[in-house]
């Protein structure tokens, strides 16, 4: 019996995404379930999709879109979907102009689709009602195929399809901090689904499941290794792995990157230096490069954390971020690689003020970083916190291209326990305007690249992936892969229509409770902010493990480590003075908003101790002193939760029962960090101002000592 039951664990673990599984509510089919919420909605689909025409000879990337087609209509509709040369009634049909030259009669606008883009039409063929998926090529059918399957599940009228689509990002990239240990720098989902040991001989199912997942968003890129990174990773046996994970991703279109470590030419090539001027530097280089397109020919190229938390870099030579990157870009350009140069970097001296730092370094090299390199900059101007301004680096290098990068991973944002939607983080990084080439420069537009100098752009995401069966630690964890996904493609789509895509897909629930679980959606990056740091407070979190508040931190090894630093609270006011008379970081962004963020009253409230240091008794728009302003924010995020917790509880009819409860106990945790999070700061900021708590408020349940005295020492994610 226990021996069956074994077998049957086995089975149901290894079934990929799609398959039988399909009583399995356990998270692994992510937002690729393909089951039918009514069978209404199955016979509609059936009668769209009665062949799958084709043309020419199928390349990976057409047949990995054939395969994934016939999985969803099977799935959707219980039909299957037979593979043919002729057109019959009810056809879809995959044609790019070239396999298909029919296609160019009937005038499409194919040009705009680019070499990833695709069109959805529904229309009169030879005589039968088709659906025509069209691109330019087999990469676009690929998508186009995943976008029919995204409409057909979200209830779209399949016959009356008119929808084209391109990306506005060239790069779309997940940067997985994944360890050759297998562990995850500020991983919160088991360990790296990278099977290291294994590799290249084992190929888990997994990874093809993986880059189905990938392929569904347009995710069209994954950097397998830590930025924090191992030079052995570019040793032969390591890129034998990668190549190996590369040849199961390259039929999804994604290109496999490595984070190179600077100094690797010493660690693994016995030379003495890494000076990125030393000819022999360059030249081992250049040969890695070429021993790398060897093994991997459509190769991305590299991730590289320099000059940055201890990491080597150019600077240890005496030479700049440009002259460091544009080497390692000369040994990629001849194979068509680039460099994704990360901008997170704070001088070993303790300066003014840590906001300002990347920009200092960076600004100065506008114009001088090679073609094949990007400059990678995190949202904000400090590190992934619950909310930051824009970094003020955006817009601020014409001349160069960058891209945006984002973290998946809650690092900041509560780990994989608490429900945190990113989509309006991301929107609201994503529609910010800098000003810096006059109205209209948003972020968006400048990852988009493109202009005069044909710059191309990226955005990355840090991964939140890891060994947990349902991916991401968490079911609505997914949430946040998806919607950096799909946000990278179109940085014009909604966080709310993205939400409702990835939950209609996800859970199949009714209309009615899939309006409450957006609801809860989008409401939970606001809340996350009150009850960790409203009002623009910012890095407020336990040390090195990032989990839980720890506000009273000031003893750490450099001053810009500690809460204290940034939140500056004393007995007479709390905040960071960012303007002309503090640190002066507002002169970073464009006049327009320089002028904006140096005034307390234009300053959006959000941001306000962000840039602003005031007294406690400061009037807030709501005719609250500060105090007591930042207490009801206090109390509204921690609040919310629990708010959160019942509604959730009464979706119990409308989701399967694992899942549900999956979440219900993580709600749990949330609601009591939240709790904590809140009583520990208030307990804090009150020690250090001494005024009573405004009239009705619960008190911290706990003194402010038992908060400081808590340790974790085993938190995840945090090597040591
Ligand atoms: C910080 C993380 C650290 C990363 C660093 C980075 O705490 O683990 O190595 O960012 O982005 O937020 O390089």
């Amino acid at each position: 019996m226990a021996m069956l039951f074994r077998l049957l664990a086995c089975l149901l673990l290894a079934t990929p995404i799609g398959a039988a599984a399909h009583d399995v509510e356990d998270g692994y089919q992510l937002w690729l379930r393909y089951r039918s919420a009514t069978p209404q909605l199955g016979a509609r689909i059936a009668s769209t999709a009665r062949c799958l025409v084709t043309a020419g000879t199928p390349s990976l990337q057409l047949q990995a879109a054939v395969a994934e087609l016939r999985l969803g209509v099977q799935g959707l509709s219980g039909q299957r979907l037979p593979v043919a040369r002729e057109l019959c009634a009810g056809a879809l049909v995959l044609a790019t102009p070239e396999a298909m030259p029919a296609l160019r009669a009937l005038k499409l606008p194919l040009q705009a689709l680019g070499s990833e883009g695709y069109l959805l039409r529904s229309l009169r063929w030879r005589g039968k009602a088709v659906t025509l998926i069209a691109a330019n090529t087999d990469t676009g059918l690929l998508y186009g195929g995943f976008a029919w399957l995204r409409a057909a599940q979200s209830g779209a009228d399949l016959q009356a399809l008119n929808q084209q689509s391109a990306p506005r990002v060239a790069l779309r990239v997940l940067n997985h901090w994944d360890n050759l240990d297998r562990s995850v720098e500020r991983g919160y989902a088991g360990s790296s689904i990278w099977d290291w040991w294994a590799l290249p001989d084992m190929r888990s199912a997994r990874y093809v499941d993986y880059a189905r997942a990938n392929a569904s968003l347009g995710i069209n890129g994954t950097v397998l290794n830590n930025v924090n990174a191992k030079a052995e990773s570019l040793t032969a046996p390591w890129l034998a792995k990668a190549a190996a994970l590369a040849e199961v991703f390259r039929p999804y279109g994604i290109r496999v990157y490595l984070s190179a470590r600077f100094s690797a030419p010493m660690e693994i090539g016995g030379l003495k230096s890494a000076d990125p001027l030393d000819p022999a530097v360059r030249r081992w280089w250049r040969a890695k490069a070429d021993e790398i397109y060897q093994r991997i020919p459509d190769f991305g190229g590299f991730l590289v954390k320099a000059n940055s938390e201890g990491q080597p870099g150019p600077q240890d030579y005496g030479r700049s971020h440009a002259e460091g990157a544009n080497m390692l870009a000369e040994a990629l350009a001849p194979h068509g690689g680039r460099v994704m140069w990360r901008a997170f970097v704070y001088s070993p001296e303790v300066g003014a003020d840590r906001a300002q730092q990347a920009y200092d370094e960076f600004k100065p090299l506008d114009g001088r970083f090679a073609s094949n390199v990007i400059v990678q900059v995190k949202n904000g101007p400090i590190d992934f916190q619950p909310r930051e301004p824009f970094h003020p680096l955006f817009g601020s290098m014409p001349k160069t291209a960058m891209a945006l990068e984002v973290q998946l991973t809650k690092e900041y944002l509560g780990f994989a326990s608490h429900l945190v939607y990113l989509g309006p983080l991301f929107e609201e990084v994503l529609k910010a305007d800098t000003l810096q080439q006059g109205p209209g420069s948003t972020v968006a537009r400048v990852i988009a690249g493109g202009g005069p100098a044909a710059l191309p752009g990226a955005m990355a995401g840090v991964a939140n992936i890891g060994s947990d069966r349902n991916w991401t630690g968490s079911h609505f964890d997914q949430a946040n892969w998806y919607a950096f996904g799909r946000m990278a493609w179109d940085p014009d789509l909604s966080p709310a229509a993205v939400a409702r895509e990835w939950a209609g897909q996800t859970f199949g629930s009714a209309p009615a409770a899939l309006d409450e679980i957006v609801s809860i959606m989008l409401a939970s990056r606001e809340a996350a902010v009150d009850y960790m740091t409203p009002l623009g407070l910012h890095h407020l979190m336990g040390t090195g493990h990032h989990y839980g508040p720890a506000p009273w931190v000031d003893d750490l090894e450099r001053a810009d480590w500690n809460p204290t630093y940034f939140h500056r609270a004393s007995r007479l006011g709390i905040g960071f003075d960012r303007t002309p008379g503090g640190s002066n970081a507002v002169a970073q962004y464009a006049p327009p908003l320089a002028r904006q963020f140096a005034q307390v009253r234009d300053t959006p409230e959000n941001l306000l101790l962000w840039f602003h240091h005031l007294p406690w008794q400061h009037r807030m728009a709501s005719g609250r002193s500060l105090w007591h302003e930042l207490v009801l924010r206090y109390d509204r995020g921690a609040e919310k939760v629990t708010e959160f917790r019942r509604r959730w509880e009464a979706l119990r009819p409308h989701v399967d029962a694992q899942r549900h409860a999956d979440v219900a106990a993580a709600l749990v945790v949330q609601e009591r960090e939240a709790r904590w999070w809140r009583d520990a700061c208030v307990a804090y900021f009150q020690s250090v101002n001494g005024l009573p708590l405004p009239e009705g408020t619960r008190p911290p349940e706990h003194p402010l000592a038992h908060y400081k005295g808590l340790r974790f020492p085993f938190a995840p994610g945090h090597g040591g």
